[in-house]
């Protein structure tokens, strides 16, 4: 038994699309999706604007809302939670230079428009988070934004949000790059000056994804920590990365065992999840798989999470005590590396 609470969003089971090759496997219905998240221990659900309301463009306001109900009601069904709400804005055309940094006044007006239904959508799945993943805030050509005005623009975008509803909750889910070259808000360190630049501070916390963590050449476990010590880490896409390439949402652990390790032990110490936080995956199933296996891959990483769980459960606190007054470092690693190779 886990003391965590588990969430997962419908994309990270999908076809196998990917930047270099079509679909290999069919698009699995939503419902039958939540259904097998259940059967596998999740606890709630992590959405799109339009992961909720496909078509978001071809329905009115109030339609939106009556569209994500029939979603709550599945959801409801399978005794599941909505975790938060993201505004998908890198799919549609008005989004082509990014949303509340986009450079034309139409586009970030649409990317407002998102970001209300989000919230919209959000009251009507029963929750009170909204994620921001800044796919596109930031350059592909340096020159064609300032730093300063993007900035600024977010901060802006954000404070509309915290208007339109007095208390919903804000997650930058921060990542340095990819699709966009490089990002306006690439860290949780951004992540918390921004919150701070916000009229409300205290609804505005941040998403820590493991990936994203690796891609900036950073350790997840002290991004989580540093939210930690702000109390601001309000949720967390946990996964693994092999070095500094694209993105590649692997297993929890696969990679980076040790890091894993950290990044499940510093939740444990600090109380995540006491406040209704759930420790949310962000992995992809890899193109190889069958229709069938669609679902090892979060198989895998709650497994391996749990397993770390354990692992951490055992750390041994007087023993650790003792190699820092020795200042003995050296056998504190060891210790780690045995308590992890299971010696
Ligand atoms: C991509 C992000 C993406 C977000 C999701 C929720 O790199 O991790 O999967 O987590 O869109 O906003
Ligand atoms: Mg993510």
């Amino acid at each position: 038994m886990s003391r965590f609470k588990f969430s997962v969003g419908p994309w990270n089971v999908h076809s196998g699309a990917d930047t270099y090759g079509p679909a290999v496997r069919d698009e699995i219905p939503f419902e039958e999706k939540i259904k097998k998240f259940k059967e596998m221990g999740f606890d709630a659900i992590q959405f799109h604007d339009d992961d909720a309301v496909p078509n978001i463009n071809d329905f009115t306001e109030a339609e939106i809302i009556e569209e994500a109900k029939k979603v709550k009601a599945l959801l409801d069904k399978y005794d599941l939670k909505a975790e938060f709400v993201a505004p998908r804005l890198w799919f549609d055309p008005h989004t082509v230079d990014g949303g509340f940094t986009s450079n034309y006044e139409e586009d970030r007006e649409y990317a407002m428009w998102r970001a209300y239904r989000s919230i919209d959508i959000a009251r009507a799945l029963g929750c009170d988070k909204i994620v921001l993943w800044l796919a596109r805030e930031g350059t592909l050509c340096y020159e064609s934004k300032s730093p300063v005005e993007s900035t600024k623009k977010l901060i802006d975008a954000i404070n509309k949000m915290l208007d339109y509803d007095k208390t919903i909750k804000v997650m930058i889910e921060t990542k340095p790059n990819e699709p966009i070259d490089r990002s306006v808000c690439p860290t949780l360190g951004h992540c918390m000056a921004i919150s701070a630049a916000t009229k409300d501070p205290s609804r505005v916390g941040g998403l820590l994804e493991s990936a994203h963590a690796m891609l900036a050449a950073l350790d997840p476990a002290n991004e989580i920590g540093f939210a930690m010590a702000m109390g601001k880490l309000w949720g967390v896409h946990l996964n693994d990365q092999n070095g500094l390439k694209f993105d590649q949402d692997k297993s929890f652990g696969v990679e980076n065992l040790r890091a894993a390790f950290n990044q499940v032990k510093l939740l444990m110490e600090n109380g995540f999840g006491e406040n209704g936080e759930y420790v949310g995956l962000d992995v992809k199933v890899m193109r190889t798989q069958s229709l069938e296996n669609s679902y090892q891959h979060l198989e895998n990483s709650l497994k391996i999470f749990k397993a770390l769980e354990k692992k951490a459960e055992k750390f041994d606190y007087d023993y650790q005590k003792k190699c820092i007054e020795e200042r003995d470092y050296e056998k504190l690693e060891l210790y780690v590396m045995e308590l992890l190779m299971g010696m």
